[in-house]
Parts: structure tokens; C-alpha cells; sequence
């Protein structure tokens, strides 16, 4: 099956052969046609089979149906090819907070024969450059209201030739474009290893690193970690807080809902109480946010009585989720929280445990479809009770693009993501830490989230973050940044009664021997917490 690209970027830049993970297919819904359009299969196929008139994307005063969906997309991939001059194989920014145009946009592109490269709505002018750049886009289709760092970056990109405006009431404007056009399209038929989606990475130093995932990519994660481990169901009504930008939230908010013809509500603000006012306002029924939002939630309802009667899963994702984390949310909702670790290099979750088999301070198992391997220094796999590197391969796998740091993801056809992990007698994963994370204290090695963990069940501590910071004696100490609850006082006296707290908890050597109080904590836009910026401090 030849590309359907007439630009050939995304393959001209795929790392080479030898760079590549290997890839497994190892189940009978991993096997994929050589011609693969993702957008056929998550949005058309619903309404050929007679589902379109299925509810399939809600925000406040709006409701789309698959077909409504469909015509929308269809539309704006119209202005794309006709007005703008999208050839397939042309990279299209997309910047938007959560919303159902941003959506449409999304499938117009995949529909077209395009890749979609999300940005993060925080973004200003110097880091949209930076991606225009790097991934060559040609064309950008922006929420009005994100206007003014787009139209900066777009002055200083000359190859960004195409900007257009939506949810824009002007004559200029998407909308007004989409009214010239017909709502219907007939889809690019791309080759199942044509590249439609680009993620940059919330990396925390650098320069960015851009993900390439081909239709493919796409169909393997909906087809891996959904049906296995969430299992939802076709009346669920999908919610959550990640940007659609982020791989976590463009599979959880909608991918996954529209692979099984359920429905999505995109929310534009995901404050812990905005969210949790959608949930009830909608009657959402699987949610999917941060350690730290269900953290903020459960402690905001503390002796009220469970408010959002209608939700049945809840997913987290994005770092590690504490356990005590996990208990305070069962103690509020009744719920046991579904974690997962995913990655933008492999697009989705490759280790979780569903609610029956979740188990505190383990990730889980490796979801099927993909193995995990727990390595030495030499790439060895290590026996289970050991701490090493996290190793993965499956049906998807990291292709950066253009970028000298394949090597270091990708070794002997691993992933390798970067965490250190121990697996237990059971098959269970534990998260230790970031491996460049690891606290080395007089010796020890010390995980950061441990302490954290133990920090947080102590009834003074809304937020924490444990790092190490150099030491002339002990080479480095662990240093913990607290954020108190209101109720309790920054003094000598609480930071030695914390001190006291972890000895009690876990292996005194881990507490730690610098605490410092601030009122908020650093965090990307995808809720991790910004460890080198407390490190710096
Ligand atoms: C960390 C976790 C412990 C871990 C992501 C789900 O987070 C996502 O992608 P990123 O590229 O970051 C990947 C890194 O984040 N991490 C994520 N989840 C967990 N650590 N427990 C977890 N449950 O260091 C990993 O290597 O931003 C998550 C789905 C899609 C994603 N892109």
C-alpha cells in the first residue's frame, strides 16, 4: 500500500530503520489493514452502520450527534482543500482549550490526509515557533481567543502560509468558510502507516521533541488499554481535564469514547470544582484527570456527601498516583481509582489495573497487547524485586521526529521511558521515580514519590513535592516542598512534626532533612509536577 502523502515530511523524517522500536501485534484486534484511515473508522464508520444519529459530543449549550459531528468535520475539511490548499501530508497546528470545534478540526485534518499537531493553550509565541518550526506547518487553525500568541508566532514563521480563526462570528472567520462548503468529504484513503498525529512532548528542559504516530498508532491504542483494562460502555459519558493537546486527554476524551460510539463532554475549564460542577451537570459517567485534581477534589469535599452520583470510573494518569491519594478518593466517591502510566512516545497507557485489581502504590500489570521488561544498566531484564530501568514494546512505539534523542527512548527495539520501576512476585509494576529522579543520600537511593506519599497522609499536608538538593556531606538530602492545608501552621514546630511523621511511616533514613513551606507547588500544564524547578530553588 503506497502513502497517501503528496508531502512527505513525516516519512522523510522518520528515525531510521535501525532506530526504530520493534513493533508486536500479539492480538487478533492488532491486525490492520495496509489501507487505515482513523477518522473512517472512529467518526464515519458509526454513521455508515446507522449510529449517527448516537449522541457523541457535549459542552455547555451543545449537543452533537455522530452524524453532526461528521458534517462539521466534514466541512471544515473542505475549507482545508479547497480554500486553504491542504495536500496530504501537511502539518496543521491546532490550538484550542477543550471544545467541540477543536474536536471537528482534529477529525477535518485526519480526514484530509493531514497531521494534526496539538499545542498546550498555555503556550505563547516563543514555543508555538518553536513547533511550527520543527514540525514545517504549513497551516494553523486557532480559537479566536487564543489570537494573540498565534498571530506573534505566525509573523515570525514564514512557512505558515494558511491561519484561519474558529469559533469566530466574523466574515473571515471558520465558521462563515464552513457555510460555503458541503458537509460531505470523501476521506483521504491513507496507508495504515501514514503519520496523522504529531505530540510534542511536555518535556521539562529543551527543546521540544515531537511525537510521530501514523492512523494505525491510533487504532492499536483504542484497541489495547480501553476494551482491557476501562471497558466502557456505549452509554458512557466520557469527561475529563487533560488537553486534547496531550495524548492522555486526545485518547481519553475522544478517541476511546468515539471508538465504542459513546459519548465525550469537552469542558474549556477544569479547575478541580469546574470539573466536578461538569460532572454533575452532565451526568458524566467516566472521568479522567490527575493524581493531584482528584486529590484537590476529594479534600474540597471533605464531610460533604458524595456529590456526583452518576460517575463509575475514574482514571489518572500523567505521574505517579499515590496511595494515599487513591484512599482519600475511595473514602469520598466510594470509587477505586483506574491508574495508568502511558506516554506521548507510545500515545497511550501500556501498564494499568482496573478497579478490581488496582493495588495501592502499584501501577498494574502490562496492559495486552504490550510487554514491559524491568532492565539493568547493560539492558538486562532484572528479576522481579529489583529496582531498574522501565523497558516496553507493543503495537505502538516512539518515533521522534527528526531528533537525536531516538536513541536514548529506543534501545535493542525497547522503549525505554525513563522511569524506574520494580516489578513484584505478582506481575505488578511499581513506580519508584523519573530515573535521572532518583534521591542518592549518603549511600541510599531514595525515591522522591515514597516520601511524598508518606508526606501526604499526614492530616497537615494538602500538596507535596520530595526532591534531593546537593549536600556537602551526604553528596545530596532529601529536601520536601509542603503545601499546607489552611488549617495549619508554616513553623519549625509542623516541619519537625512532619520529620517525625515519615520516620514513623517508612525507613527513617528517607525522611526528609530540609522541609520548605510555599503556598503552590510547580506544575506543567498536564498537572506533573516540575521537579527541576525545585531542585533550582
Ligand atoms: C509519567 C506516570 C507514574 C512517567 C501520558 C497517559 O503522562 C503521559 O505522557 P507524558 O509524555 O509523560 C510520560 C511520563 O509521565 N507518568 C505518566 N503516567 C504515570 N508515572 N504513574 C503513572 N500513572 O514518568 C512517564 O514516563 O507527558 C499518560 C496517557 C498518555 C500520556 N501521554
Amino acid at each position: 500500500m503506497p502513502s497517501a502523502h503528496v508531502d512527505t515530511f513525516a516519512r522523510d523524517h522518520l528515525p531510521p530503520p535501525e532506530a526504530l522500536p520493534e513493533l508486536r501485534f500479539d492480538l487478533p484486534t492488532l491486525q490492520f489493514p495496509e489501507q487505515l484511515n482513523c477518522a473512517t473508522e472512529l467518526l464515519d464508520r458509526h454513521v455508515a452502520e446507522g449510529r449517527g444519529d448516537r449522541l457523541c459530543i457535549q459542552a455547555p449549550g451543545l449537543r452533537w450527534s455522530y452524524a453532526e459531528l461528521q458534517a462539521q468535520a466534514n466541512r471544515i475539511a473542505n475549507v482545508l482543500v479547497s480554500e486553504m490548499g491542504l495536500v496530504p501530508g501537511n502539518r496543521v497546528l491546532l490550538r484550542a482549550p477543550n471544545n467541540p470545534m477543536l474536536a471537528a478540526c482534529w477529525f477535518a485534518v485526519v480526514k484530509a490526509g493531514g497531521i494534526a499537531v496539538g499545542s498546550m493553550p498555555l503556550l505563547r509565541a516563543k514555543e508555538l515557533k518553536q513547533i511550527i518550526d520543527k514540525a514545517q506547518i504549513s497551516h494553523a487553525l486557532c480559537d479566536l481567543r487564543l489570537a494573540d500568541e498565534m498571530k506573534l508566532a505566525a509573523a515570525d514563521c514564514p512557512m505558515l502560509l494558511q491561519l484561519c480563526f474558529f469559533n469566530d462570528a466574523g466574515a473571515n472567520g471558520l465558521e462563515a468558510a464552513m457555510a460555503r462548503q458541503p458537509d460531505t468529504f470523501a476521506n483521504v484513503a491513507t496507508a495504515a502507516d501514514d503519520t496523522c498525529l504529531m505530540a510534542f512532548t511536555s518535556g521539562t528542559t529543551g527543546q521540544p521533541k515531537g511525537t510521530m504516530h501514523f492512523h494505525r498508532d491510533v487504532m492499536a491504542a483504542c484497541a489495547c488499554w480501553p476494551p482491557h483494562v476501562l471497558r466502557p460502555r456505549p452509554d458512557d459519558i466520557f469527561i475529563g481535564s487533560p488537553p486534547l493537546a496531550f495524548t492522555f486527554g486526545l485518547g481519553g476524551l475522544l478517541l476511546f469514547p468515539m471508538s465504542i460510539g459513546a459519548s465525550t463532554v469537552l469542558v474549556e475549564k477544569v479547575s478541580p470544582p469546574d470539573l466536578m460542577g461538569a460532572v454533575q451537570a452532565f451526568g458524566a459517567t467516566v472521568m479522567f484527570t490527575a493524581p493531584t485534581s482528584y486529590r484537590a477534589i476529594a479534600m474540597s469535599l471533605q464531610g460533604q456527601p458524595w456529590p456526583a452520583k452518576s460517575l463509575r470510573k475514574c482514571v489518572s494518569a500523567g505521574e505517579a498516583l499515590p496511595a494515599a491519594t487513591r484512599k482519600l478518593w475511595r473514602e469520598t466517591s466510594g470509587l477505586e481509582i483506574i491508574d495508568g502510566i502511558g506516554s506521548t512516545e507510545l500515545l497511550h497507557i501500556f501498564i494499568s489495573a482496573d478497579e478490581q485489581d488496582a493495588r495501592p502504590g502499584a501501577t498494574g500489570k502490562a496492559v495486552p497487547g504490550y510487554t514491559a521488561c524491568v532492565m539493568d544498566a547493560e539492558g538486562r531484564p532484572l528479576p522481579p524485586g529489583q529496582v531498574g530501568a522501565l523497558a516496553i514494546k507493543g503495537p505502538t512505539g516512539c518515533k521522534y521526529l527528526a531528533d537525536a534523542r531516538q536513541v536514548q527512548y529506543v534501545r535493542d527495539g525497547w522503549n525505554y521511558t525513563g522511569d524506574a520501576y520494580l516489578l513484584d512476585e505478582d506481575g505488578y509494576y511499581h513506580y519508584q521515580s523519573r530515573t535521572d529522579d532518583m534521591i542518592i543520600s549518603a549511600g541510599y537511593n531514595i525515591a522522591g514519590p515514597e516520601v511524598e506519599d508518606a508526606l501526604l497522609r499526614h492530616p497537615d499536608v494538602a500538596e507535596c513535592g520530595v526532591v534531593g538538593v546537593p549536600d556537602e556531606e551526604r553528596g545530596q538530602i532529601v529536601k520536601a516542598f509542603v503545601v499546607l492545608k489552611p488549617t495549619a501552621q508554616p513553623t519549625p514546630a509542623t516541619a519537625a512534626a512532619l520529620q517525625d511523621y515519615v520516620k514513623q511511616a517508612i525507613a527513617p533514613y528517607k525522611y526528609p532533612r530540609a522541609i520548605e513551606f510555599r503556598d503552590k507547588l510547580p506544575r506543567t500544564e498536564t498537572g506533573k509536577l516540575q521537579r527541576f524547578r525545585l531542585r533550582e530553588a
